[in-house]
């Protein structure tokens, strides 16, 4: 495959008024008639190029309903060219495809008993051939026709047209999107599923029939979904004045899926993992993450359908955009300091490698071999915060602005990100020139913040570089927004007058950072003011800032903002455990360490979730981000000594918190409830250490009444040697093996396990009989547990880990490219270790790359992996 470059971008030479598709669904094959209304546009040639696939037979090709003779067309395994075509004319196309083959999951398939399809980013080629690309918007008319028993329901995007039973078993079903949209939005769904139904009223009046569909024995777990989908779509009329826009909102759950969902205008298809839930089987965070992405996929029925993206280029037009308005909904809906912890952890863990590691890409990228391969934590994660900090520099009133001038502009067409940038500039009057860089340049920038006095002027000067990244060398500086906050010796907040680009907002004062080097100057500041920078992590960069140990406990327990309290903790934790690592000591921790956990412990004002939060030990990923050279093995035992020695100097206080929080009514919902359970689930980890641990942990999961403590318990004992391991882990095997979605969990707490038999026992898992290579969500769970969150077992001091993840890769990759390459990235962070691991590390990759037949997918990330 060749690489596609942004500066090549050409306009499509054709429009198409509409398309009429049938679907002839049989058992063991289908067969897709599609007559789409083409009209050349000015100036173009007569030459019509068709996207297409090589797993489809093209079984007739007509013009205005006559064939095309064969010497008018030319077909390779991805084109169909047509040498000369009129001004305006009926293209007739039709194809035989094979879903039960298809094991790669885009275009059409069939899993789990059903029919479906996924077309982002290119499956709709694999369907028919088509310009499949985003710029080309047309009206859908579909038809299914299957069998009446095997497929009762038969639904695609729009309203609902006729239906009818066709003889011979087989019925049809008929639907109308009256909105245009581009091919990837394009949805069949053929099958035997049971549905949850309800209804939502949209401001303006319009009556709107929600279903969820799924397979009968998964039909009391939707109600969660429904609620979130209620939530989501009264959210968006309330906070962006945007409403639904058909009659029906359909959403399918299927078990196998490559994505987490997929927006397709009317029918969103989702993963399982994604919308069921019941407190006996998904955990709080799997309530947090249905919510969250039932809201990212309505969301964008305008940041995405409505207006769509041009080119492929553009994905975080509509991806970071839509993660920012789902970050926005979930933390209207839960708690917004706990969200933005989880989504700042996110981005470190997972964005922060990518941006400095061989597959740094900018938020708009400028080339591709398969573009697969960008819907990446950069593109969404980076893209939100991308959002964010527009939001903050031009502030929320303008940036509501800013939105209807986008859809004012260009509803209904597929648009930029210099589009989406222009209606904030232009609403606002903020110039955001340098502010674009954001979209064009990779790598994560360092801060550097210095104090300096004058007087009684407290002068703050902030420093900005960015290391290069693959094709950039040099990085211009970036204009962020950085939020600053001045806490008072007696822990008020300080509010002094600043020389310097910035403004006062709310307690704290945000300011533009634009040049390399910038200082901002806070007059007439009292005596032993403690700056507390970066507030609600306002810019996604790394901060390098000379504060004291002292100082960052001042913060840890006096800051107003919840995000620098936890981050000064986790400095002050950090700091230790980054010394203990490079001395490779085993020394006690100072007294100011156990003084600030203890704080925390005895913090009755602030949520319990945020105190969870608070007593939490920096993960092992970013204590090795701290790091120069990854040291796995010591940063490990680091973290477990410091967690041993906190433990033991606040047994009492933790047992007393811990008992103190048992819920009295049994299991709950509320947030309440929530934040308890996440308190004494953290709590639980240091009872771990202590010398009943087996005992109480063991009870915490025999007791347990709902999924979130059964899997903090289960993850406690997998971690461990405890008598009861293996029992336990069979035990809960056997209760759960009818229900995918827990097994997943089963999976992936084993695969997380820091004992030092893992990866033997990982290896031994893909022979278990609940492991498919089949399923994406089985695939994650071991494989991409392991290799993207066991820091310490993935790299084995003997490359065994590595060993196994590119076998994994290249057994992956017969059957699914685009899952098989999302298994990639770990391999290529060999930059960051020594050897032998660096030398193991280049040897897995170039495995990979020996296999005859690998996937362009897989092929484009190895290469990039080992440059
Ligand atoms: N568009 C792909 C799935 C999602 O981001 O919603
Ligand atoms: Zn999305």
């Amino acid at each position: 495959k060749q690489e596609i470059r942004l500066e090549d971008y050409e306009a499509p030479a054709f429009t198409i008024e509409s398309i009429n598709l049938i679907f002839r669904l049989h058992d063991d094959y289908a067969e897709v008639e599609a007559r789409s209304l083409f009209r050349m546009k000015k100036g173009a040639g007569s030459e019509l190029r068709l996207d297409g696939g090589p797993y489809m037979d093209l079984l007739a090709l007509e013009i205005d309903g006559s064939p095309v003779p064969d010497d008018q067309f030319v077909k390779s395994a991805e084109v169909l060219q047509l040498r000369s075509v009129p001004e305006k004319f009926e293209l007739g196309v039709v194809t035989r495809l094979r879903p039960r083959e298809n094991t790669r999951l885009e275009g059409l398939y069939f899993s789990g008993g059903n029919f479906c399809t996924q077309c982002e980013a290119e499956g709709f080629r694999h369907i028919t051939y088509f310009p499949d690309r985003p710029d080309v918007l047309t009206r859908y008319h579909v038809r299914i026709e299957a069998d009446t028993k095997s497929c009762p329901v038969l639904l695609s995007n729009g309203n609902p047209g006729q239906k009818g039973d066709l003889g011979d078993g087989r019925h049809f079903a008929e639907w109308n999107d009256p909105h245009p949209k581009p091919s990837y939005l394009f949805a069949l769904v053929a099958g035997n599923l049971a549905c949850q139904n309800d209804s939502y009223t949209t401001a303006s009046g319009r009556q709107v029939d929600l279903n969820i569909y799924v397979s009968e024995q998964d039909l009391d777990k939707c109600d969660y979904a429904m609620q979130s989908l209620k939530r989501s779509m009264a959210w968006d009329e309330e906070v962006f004045g945007l409403e639904y826009d058909l009659d029906v909102y359909n959403i399918v759950a299927v078990s196998d899926f490559n994505m987490g969902a997929m927006e397709n205008k009317g029918l969103n298809i989702f993963n399982t993992k994604y919308v069921l839930a019941s407190p006996e089987t998904a955990t709080d965070a799997d309530f947090d993450h249905v919510e969250g992405v039932i809201g990212h996929e309505y969301f964008h029925n305008w940041t995405g359908n409505r207006v769509t993206c041009r080119d492929w280029f553009q994905l975080s037009l509509k991806e970071g955009l839509t993660v920012f308005r789902d970050q926005e909904f979930s933390s209207d809906m839960t708690s917004r300091a706990v969200k933005r912890l989880d989504d700042v952890r996110v981005l470190r863990m997972l964005q922060f490698p990518e941006d400095a590691g061989p597959l740094a890409h900018p938020v708009r990228p400028e080339k591709y071999i398969e573009i697969n391969n960008f819907y990446t934590t950069t593109v969404y994660n980076k893209g939100a915060e991308v959002i964010r900090m527009m939001h903050s520099i031009i502030g929320p009133e303008a940036f509501r602005k800013g939105m209807d001038l986008y859809f004012e502009r260009h509803d209904g067409q597929a648009a930029t990100c210099e589009d989406f940038a222009a209606a904030m500039e232009d609403a606002s009057g903020a110039d955001l020139k340098q502010f674009r860089l954001w979209y064009s340049q990779a790598g994560t920038p360092k801060v550097t913040a210095r104090r300096s006095h004058e007087g009684r002027d407290l002068i703050i000067t902030l420093e900005q570089s960015c290391a290069p990244s693959p094709g950039q060398g040099v990085k211009l500086p970036y204009h962020m927004p950085i939020r600053l906050g001045l806490v008072g010796p007696n822990g008020g907040e300080v509010t002094a007058d600043l020389e310097g680009d910035g403004k006062w907002e709310d307690g704290s004062c945000i300011v533009n950072l634009r040049e390399t080097h910038q200082s901002f100057r806070f007059k007439n500041v009292p005596e032993g003011t403690v700056p507390s920078i970066l507030r609600g992590f306002s810019a996604p960069v790394v901060l390098d800032h000379d504060l004291s140990d002292d100082e960052l406990a001042f913060l840890a327990v006096q800051d107003s903002d919840p995000f620098v309290r936890w981050e000064s903790t986790q400095d002050l934790y950090s700091r230790y455990l980054v010394k203990q690592v490079s001395e490779d000591g085993e020394g006690h921790p100072p007294e100011l360490l156990l003084q600030v956990f203890t704080g925390h412990l005895a913090d009755k004002a602030t949520d319990p979730a945020l105190v969870a939060e608070l007593l939490t030990l920096p993960g092992e990923i970013a204590l090795g981000q701290k790091m120069e050279s990854l040291a796995p093995e010591r940063i490990h035992t680091a973290r477990e000594t410091l967690a041993k020695a906190f433990a033991d100097a606040s047994s009492e206080n933790i047992i007393d918190l811990y008992q103190s929080l048992k819920a009295a009514q049994g299991y709950s919902h509320e947030q309440g409830a929530k934040a308890n359970r996440r308190l004494r689930n953290v709590l639980l980890n240091y009872i771990a250490l202590m010398p009943d641990g087996e005992e109480t942990t063991q009870r915490r999961y025999a007791e347990a009444d709902n999924m979130t403590d059964c899997m903090a318990a289960l993850s406690l004992i997998s971690h461990s040697n405890f008598d009861c391991r293996d029992k336990v882990l069979q035990e809960f095997y056997d209760k759960w093996r009818q229900n995918d979605l827990v097994i997943d969990k089963w999976f992936a707490v084993q695969a997380q396990s820091k004992r030092s038999d893992t990866v033997s026992k990982v290896r031994e898992l893909t022979q278990h009989e609940a492991f498919t290579f089949k399923n994406p969500n089985r695939l994650r769970s071991l494989i991409s547990t392991f290799s993207m969150l066991n820091q310490v077992r993935f790299h084995e001091k003997n490359g065994e880990g590595y060993r196994f993840l590119a076998e994994m890769i290249v057994r992956v990759d017969e059957l699914n490219p685009q899952t098989a390459a999302r298994l990639v990235a770990p391999l290529g962070r060999w930059g960051r270790v020594d050897e032998p691991r660096k030398g193991f590390m280049k040897d897995a990759l170039m495995s990979v790359l020996k296999v005859s037949n690998l996937s362009d997918d897989v092929r484009e990330l190895v290469e990039k992996s080992l440059a």
